[in-house]
């Protein structure tokens, strides 16, 4: 097992990862920035280091920054977390090339996934389903109408490099093709230096649904059931939940041996989660992996009681999983904290928390960095707490949220806390019956 392991990230999932590391004996060194100094992470982990200022450029993807902080401590390890150079290929490669184990994907695997376009195919070889569409990139515009004409409208071009909804665009009729097209071109050559295009037939108001993997590295995979995040705001999780409320055990099983063997495909090795879309007939495809641990994971770890930073840190240190899938025995949901205005298009509000109380009792988990006192910078993401709450039933989880919710007391600041409050007495979202379009039509004025 790993000695001493420094964690590449700052915030909750720092602190999230650092508890695991204590729990089992293992050392850990922070990494922070300067904005960072005063930061819970830095005080709980054994030993912290500096690693520049506050732009994220310049210290959290810094990578011979962090390299040299992992070589002067001597850890023999490198948790990335999620966001920064979590899903960084570069980065896996060095880590491997200084002989420091990186607790994530390899940078081929990395880089499979990483590609859009690539992954589909790689998922459509192994049998996973795929959303109809073109085979791989569009060679040319010509393509992808005549595609189109076949296939019926709307479909969408999305960027190869893309994912989590950038460079792409939906299109109802032949004569947007075009328009559309130099759009999602000009916008993913700028944004990340390729702009290779695939077109897939649109799905009208879907369920995101993500499927939680874990492999070893004697290539064997199992599953930890589903999470639904259907309810987003511009690509934005802010509520997660599972078991799903449209997933029946049949589906569960399908999806988790469809996942399973996506993975299973490039010998994937670590946590990963593939997701789904499934359309109003139930019918579900493959949308992205991704090669990380992610902020909605500990509701899996609640109906699963399996601590996946655990589960992580053992397959990387070489110890086998035991082979079973997980299924939930619990109901959990999440819902984001972000120091944001939801009243004012989730404006971020950064800045000093005068008064803070977190919500406890029964069923109820928090995983946050954030303290009475603290100023939360304005130069890293919003999200300054998860709210985890576990219960019997989706009723029961509903209403103890909204308890929870009540309890809740940040001040200084504004917070998404309302926008949760309304929705845990919004009929449409109580009936479970809902999709990813949901939040598109929600009133946010009278919050
Ligand atoms: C889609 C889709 C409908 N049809 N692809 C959004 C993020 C990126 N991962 C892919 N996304 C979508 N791809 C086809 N063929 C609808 C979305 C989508 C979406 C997906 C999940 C959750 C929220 C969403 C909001 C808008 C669009």
């Amino acid at each position: 097992m790993f000695k001493k392991i420094l964690i590449a990230n700052r915030g909750e999932i720092a602190l999230r990862i650092i508890r695991t590391c204590r729990e089992m004996g293992i050392k850990t060194v922070a990494v922070y920035s300067t904005a960072d100094r005063e930061s819970l992470h830095v005080r709980f982990a054994d030993e912290a280091v500096c690693i520049g200022p506050a732009a994220s450029r310049q210290s959290y993807l810094s990578i011979p920054n962090i390299i040299s902080a992992a070589e002067i401590t001597n850890a023999d390890a490198i948790h990335p977390g999620y966001g920064f150079l979590s899903e960084n290929a570069e980065f896996s490669r060095i880590c491997a090339e200084y002989g420091i184990k990186f607790i994530g994907a390899t940078a081929d695997q990395i880089n499979s996934m990483g590609d859009k376009a690539t992954a589909k195919a790689t998922m459509r070889d192994s049998g996973v389903p795929v959303i109809p569409g073109s085979d791989g990139l569009l060679e040319s515009v010509e393509e992808g109408i005549r595609l189109s004409n076949e296939m019926g409208y709307p479909v969408i071009v999305k960027a190869t490099a893309g994912g989590g909804g950038r460079g792409m665009r939906i299109i109802h009729k032949a004569e947007d093709f075009q328009k559309a097209w130099d759009d999602a071109k000009m916008e993913s050559g700028a944004a990340f230096g390729n702009d290779g295009l695939y077109l897939e037939k649109f799905i009208e108001e879907p369920r995101h649904i993500e499927i939680q993997i874990v492999g070893d590295q004697n290539g064997r995979v199992c599953h930890l059931s589903e999470r639904d995040c259907s309810i987003q705001r511009r690509h934005q999780k802010l509520v997660e939940e599972t078991p799903s409320p449209i997933v029946s055990q049949e589906l569960r099983e399908k999806m988790g041996e469809a996942a399973i063997k996506g993975a299973a495909a490039i010998g994937y090795e670590g946590a990963g989660t593939i997701e789904f879309l499934v359309d109003k007939h139930g019918k579900f495809y493959f949308m992205e992996m991704n090669t990380r641990i992610q902020v909605e994971h500990p509701i899996t770890e609640e109906v699963t009681d399996f601590d996946l930073i655990k589960e992580q840190i053992k397959v990387a240190a070489g110890v086998p999983i035991s082979g079973t899938n997980y299924f939930p025995k619990l109901y959990a949901m999440e819902c984001r904290i972000n120091a944001e205005d939801p009243k004012n298009n989730f404006r971020p509000s950064p800045g000093k928390i005068t008064n803070l109380h977190f919500p406890g009792g029964h069923g109820v988990r928090i995983d946050s960095h954030v303290y009475a006192g603290y100023t939360i910078p304005s130069n890293y993401d919003s999200m300054i707490a998860k709210l985890i709450v576990t219960g019997q039933s989706r009723a029961e989880v509903l209403t103890r949220m909204k308890r929870a919710l009540q309890e809740f007391v940040i001040e200084g600041i504004k917070t998404t806390i309302p926008f949760h409050i309304k929705l845990m007495d919004d009929e449409t979202f109580k009936s479970g019956l809902f999709t990813t379009a949901f939040l598109e039509t929600f009133d946010f004025s009278d919050l």
